[in-house]
């Protein structure tokens, strides 16, 4: 019998726990043998690794700006992308708003931060947070290109969303555009199944060095804080999502969570929702049946203003920091961080690293010390990763429920096990 050809999934999964596992026998090994770091470690993997998501990142911008440009000239009517868009926003926004009050919830409850002495005199330097009108103001690009060459996601939405709505209303020049478009994004999307064929070697590269570096006695002194972030995390993915999706729209979300692997694996090996935009575009559309018109929009907004699993990170960093420092926060404190940390949300862009920057601008609206993130640097870049999975699958959960009540949503494919790249 023809043993049945490994899919994609798989492949990647298979890459993870090897890397995983070399990784953390590399970490025994480091100090007796320093060239295993030299040209293990900080050499082929960095750079396999580095290579990895620099060509997924490569493909965000072109793709992003195509495929929006041609969801907007498809959406006929214009007030429908104003109708999408009022959804896509108050949808981002509640679900990271009941993620952070879950957070909180938990961690008043579990009081991660209890018992343990100010041990950390290391820093952290805080951005300002930038107010909301000039987040606002920000989102207009003054040079699209300047956008396009700094991956300013916020200003390339725009720009593509004035673009396509400006294509529609052309006419024969605008005809004979967007054919050139959907040539250009067909080539783009060749380019995105490539590089999920080498995904595999790429996040072998990536999960090697992580755990080549890091040392697990940090997590140690911090499991409690760790723990309980990661399992919030994982009841948001696993019960808040589905129950949403399945209330609002009726779907299988068993269906929803089984085709979201690829796509959460993406995201937990580069810990960039950006980077992972290619993939979780393909899987909105391919594999959930959300159409291009839809999905185009929702998921590079998703990706920058929809931040769940950096939010529950937020909340539980926030009671763990005020109990470590001896600091009371009141009801009004936990509504000023949840207010704080949806809104900083919407201006940050979903990169590595990214929730601990929003973490100093919630931390410094409550007067909690800044440098109490230096507590929980050591164990953030696991749970970055484990977020940023988190944040993807609730950027397809609002692209399911927004692309089913607009009628763009095709239920076959949703339903079909094989809509599914992962055998390609
Ligand atoms: N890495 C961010 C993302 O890409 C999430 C975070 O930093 O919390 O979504």
């Amino acid at each position: 019998m023809a043993s049945k050809k490994l899919s994609l999934t798989h492949k990647i999964v298979i890459g993870m726990v090897s890397g995983i596992l070399l990784g953390v026998l590399l970490q025994l090994t480091i100090a007796d043998h320093p060239w295993v770091d030299a040209f293990l470690v900080n050499g082929l993997f960095t750079v396999v690794g580095e290579i990895f998501i620099s060509s997924l990142m490569m493909l965000v911008v072109p793709l992003v700006f195509v495929s929006l440009v041609l969801g907007t000239s498809a959406l006929s009517d214009p007030a429908k992308l104003g109708r999408l868009g009022g959804k896509a926003i108050a949808l981002y926004l509640f679900t990271t708003a009941v993620a952070i009050s879950f957070a909180i919830g938990a961690a008043l409850l579990v009081q991660p931060g209890e018992g343990m002495d100010l041990s950390s005199d290391a820093s952290f330097d805080a951005e300002e947070a930038p107010s909301f009108g000039q987040v606002l103001i920000d989102m207009v690009p003054r040079n699209p290109i300047d956008a396009m060459a700094e991956g300013n996601m916020l200003q390339i939405i725009v720009f593509a969303l004035l673009f396509g709505i400006a294509l529609t209303l052309v006419g024969k020049p605008g005809e004979r555009l967007k054919n050139v478009f959907e040539d250009f994004n067909s080539v783009i999307m060749k380019l995105v199944m490539i590089l999920m064929s080498v995904a595999p070697y790429g996040v072998f590269a990536l999960m090697a060095r992580l755990f080549a570096d890091m040392g697990f006695a940090t997590i140690g002194s911090l499991a409690k804080y760790f723990v309980l972030v990661f399992v919030v995390l994982i009841l948001h993915a696993l019960v808040t999502y589905p129950t949403m999706l399945k209330l609002l729209t009726g779907l299988n979300p068993m269906i929803f969570l089984r085709k979201l692997r690829n796509a959460q694996l993406f995201g937990f090996s580069t810990a960039s929702s950006n980077a992972t935009i290619p993939i979780t575009l393909e899987t909105a559309t391919r594999k959930l049946g959300v159409s291009n018109s839809v999905s185009s929009f929702t998921v590079p907004l998703g990706a920058t203003i929809n931040m769940d699993g950096t939010a529950i990170m937020q909340g539980v960093a926030t009671v763990f920091i005020a109990q470590v420092y001896g600091i009371d926060l009141t009801l009004v404190d936990y509504l000023t961080v949840i207010a704080t940390a949806t809104l900083a949300s919407v201006g940050t862009a979903g990169v590595p690293g990214v929730g601990l920057i929003m973490l100093a601008m919630v931390l410094q609206q409550v007067g909690l010390p800044v440098e109490g993130i230096a507590l929980i640097i050591g164990v953030d870049r696991l749970l970055d990763m484990t977020r940023t999975a988190v944040n993807i699958t609730g950027d397809c959960m609002v692209t399911t429920i927004i692309g089913k009540s607009e009628g763009q949503f095709d239920e076959q494919v949703y339903n079909n096990p094989d809509a599914d790249l992962s055998n390609e």
